[in-house]
Protein backbone atom coordinates (compact mmCIF):
# COMPACT_ATOMS: atom_id res chain seq x y z
CA UNK A 1 0.00 0.00 0.00
CA UNK A 2 1.21 3.10 -1.13
CA UNK A 3 1.98 6.09 2.29
CA UNK A 4 -1.51 8.30 1.98
CA UNK A 5 0.54 11.78 3.41
CA UNK A 6 -3.13 13.25 4.40
CA UNK A 7 -3.66 10.57 7.21
CA UNK A 8 -3.90 11.60 10.58
CA UNK A 9 -1.16 10.89 12.42
CA UNK A 10 1.14 12.54 9.46
CA UNK A 11 -1.06 15.92 10.04
CA UNK A 12 -0.19 15.30 13.91
CA UNK A 13 3.45 14.93 13.06
CA UNK A 14 2.98 18.50 10.64
CA UNK A 15 1.06 20.37 13.59
CA UNK A 16 -1.69 20.82 11.43
CA UNK A 17 -4.05 18.50 14.08
CA UNK A 18 -3.47 18.57 17.96
CA UNK A 19 -2.20 15.33 20.15
CA UNK A 20 -1.76 14.99 23.78
CA UNK A 21 1.77 14.49 23.15
CA UNK A 22 3.95 12.50 25.78
CA UNK A 23 7.15 12.52 24.37
CA UNK A 24 9.23 13.28 21.10
CA UNK A 25 12.61 12.99 20.09
CA UNK A 26 14.68 12.94 16.74
CA UNK A 27 12.56 9.88 14.75
CA UNK A 28 9.69 9.43 17.19
CA UNK A 29 6.43 10.90 18.83
CA UNK A 30 4.08 9.45 21.51
CA UNK A 31 0.29 10.47 22.35
CA UNK A 32 -2.27 9.52 23.98
CA UNK A 33 -5.29 7.96 21.82
CA UNK A 34 -8.04 9.68 21.50
CA UNK A 35 -10.22 6.62 22.23
CA UNK A 36 -8.35 5.19 24.68
CA UNK A 37 -9.21 1.38 25.62
CA UNK A 38 -7.27 1.10 28.88
CA UNK A 39 -6.35 3.46 31.91
CA UNK A 40 -2.97 4.41 29.95
CA UNK A 41 -3.45 3.79 25.98
CA UNK A 42 -0.50 5.55 24.47
CA UNK A 43 0.38 5.28 20.79
CA UNK A 44 4.38 5.73 19.59
CA UNK A 45 5.05 6.76 15.54
CA UNK A 46 7.75 6.78 13.87
CA UNK A 47 8.31 10.32 11.89
CA UNK A 48 9.11 8.71 8.88
CA UNK A 49 6.14 7.59 6.50
CA UNK A 50 5.50 4.34 6.92
CA UNK A 51 2.56 2.91 6.69
CA UNK A 52 2.88 -0.33 8.73
CA UNK A 53 5.46 -2.19 10.52
CA UNK A 54 5.67 -4.35 7.47
CA UNK A 55 7.55 -1.66 5.37
CA UNK A 56 9.12 -0.01 8.46
CA UNK A 57 10.39 -3.52 9.31
CA UNK A 58 11.87 -3.76 5.93
CA UNK A 59 12.98 0.06 4.91
CA UNK A 60 13.77 2.07 8.23
CA UNK A 61 17.02 2.68 9.65
CA UNK A 62 18.55 0.71 12.27
CA UNK A 63 18.35 4.34 14.08
CA UNK A 64 14.45 4.59 13.39
CA UNK A 65 14.03 0.63 14.37
CA UNK A 66 16.04 1.67 17.98
CA UNK A 67 14.12 4.60 18.48
CA UNK A 68 10.87 3.72 18.13
CA UNK A 69 12.07 0.41 20.31
CA UNK A 70 13.33 2.73 23.00
CA UNK A 71 10.51 5.39 23.47
CA UNK A 72 7.54 2.55 23.67
CA UNK A 73 9.79 1.29 26.71
CA UNK A 74 9.75 5.11 27.75
CA UNK A 75 6.21 5.73 27.41
CA UNK A 76 5.12 2.60 29.38
CA UNK A 77 8.07 3.21 32.40
CA UNK A 78 6.88 7.16 32.16
CA UNK A 79 3.15 6.32 32.49
CA UNK A 80 3.87 4.10 35.66
CA UNK A 81 3.38 0.75 33.62
CA UNK A 82 6.57 -0.89 34.09
CA UNK A 83 5.93 -2.22 37.46
CA UNK A 84 3.09 -4.36 37.46
CA UNK A 85 3.07 -4.26 33.48
CA UNK A 86 1.59 -3.66 30.40
CA UNK A 87 0.86 -4.80 26.76
CA UNK A 88 2.06 -3.46 23.06
CA UNK A 89 0.64 -4.07 19.98
CA UNK A 90 0.54 -2.79 16.49
CA UNK A 91 -2.40 -3.75 13.98
CA UNK A 92 -1.41 -4.37 10.41
CA UNK A 93 -3.42 -3.70 6.98
CA UNK A 94 -6.65 -5.28 6.54
CA UNK A 95 -6.90 -8.61 8.25
CA UNK A 96 -4.74 -7.10 11.06
CA UNK A 97 -7.90 -4.26 11.25
CA UNK A 98 -5.57 -0.98 11.22
CA UNK A 99 -7.51 2.21 10.82
CA UNK A 100 -4.88 4.52 10.64
CA UNK A 101 -2.00 3.47 7.82
CA UNK A 102 0.73 4.95 9.18
CA UNK A 103 2.71 2.54 11.73
CA UNK A 104 1.97 2.86 15.11
CA UNK A 105 2.37 0.86 18.30
CA UNK A 106 -0.18 0.73 20.85
CA UNK A 107 0.71 0.97 24.70
CA UNK A 108 -2.23 -0.05 27.16
CA UNK A 109 -1.31 -0.57 30.88
CA UNK A 110 -2.69 0.69 34.18
CA UNK A 111 -5.30 -2.57 34.76
CA UNK A 112 -5.19 -5.87 34.11
CA UNK A 113 -5.75 -6.65 30.66
CA UNK A 114 -7.14 -10.06 31.02
CA UNK A 115 -6.04 -12.67 28.20
CA UNK A 116 -7.48 -11.08 24.83
CA UNK A 117 -5.00 -9.49 22.20
CA UNK A 118 -7.20 -6.84 20.55
O1 LIG B 1 -5.95 2.26 15.71
C1 LIG B 1 -5.90 3.61 15.44
C2 LIG B 1 -5.96 4.33 16.77
O2 LIG B 1 -5.73 5.71 16.54
C3 LIG B 1 -7.28 4.21 17.51
O3 LIG B 1 -7.03 3.60 18.79
C4 LIG B 1 -7.76 5.64 17.69
C5 LIG B 1 -6.50 6.43 17.47
N1 LIG B 1 -6.67 7.77 16.92
C6 LIG B 1 -7.34 8.13 15.80
N2 LIG B 1 -7.27 9.44 15.60
C7 LIG B 1 -6.53 9.95 16.63
C8 LIG B 1 -6.11 11.24 17.00
N3 LIG B 1 -6.42 12.34 16.27
N4 LIG B 1 -5.36 11.38 18.12
C9 LIG B 1 -5.05 10.30 18.87
N5 LIG B 1 -5.42 9.04 18.57
C10 LIG B 1 -6.15 8.87 17.48
P1 LIG B 1 -5.64 1.11 14.63
O4 LIG B 1 -4.53 0.31 15.27
O5 LIG B 1 -5.24 1.76 13.33
O6 LIG B 1 -6.92 0.34 14.55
Amino acid sequence: MAYDPNNIFARILRGEIPCKKIAEDEHTLAFHDINPQAPVHALVIPKGAYVSFDDFSEKASDAEIAALTRMVGKVARDLGCAADGYRILSNIGQHGHQEVPHLHIHVFGGASLGRMIN
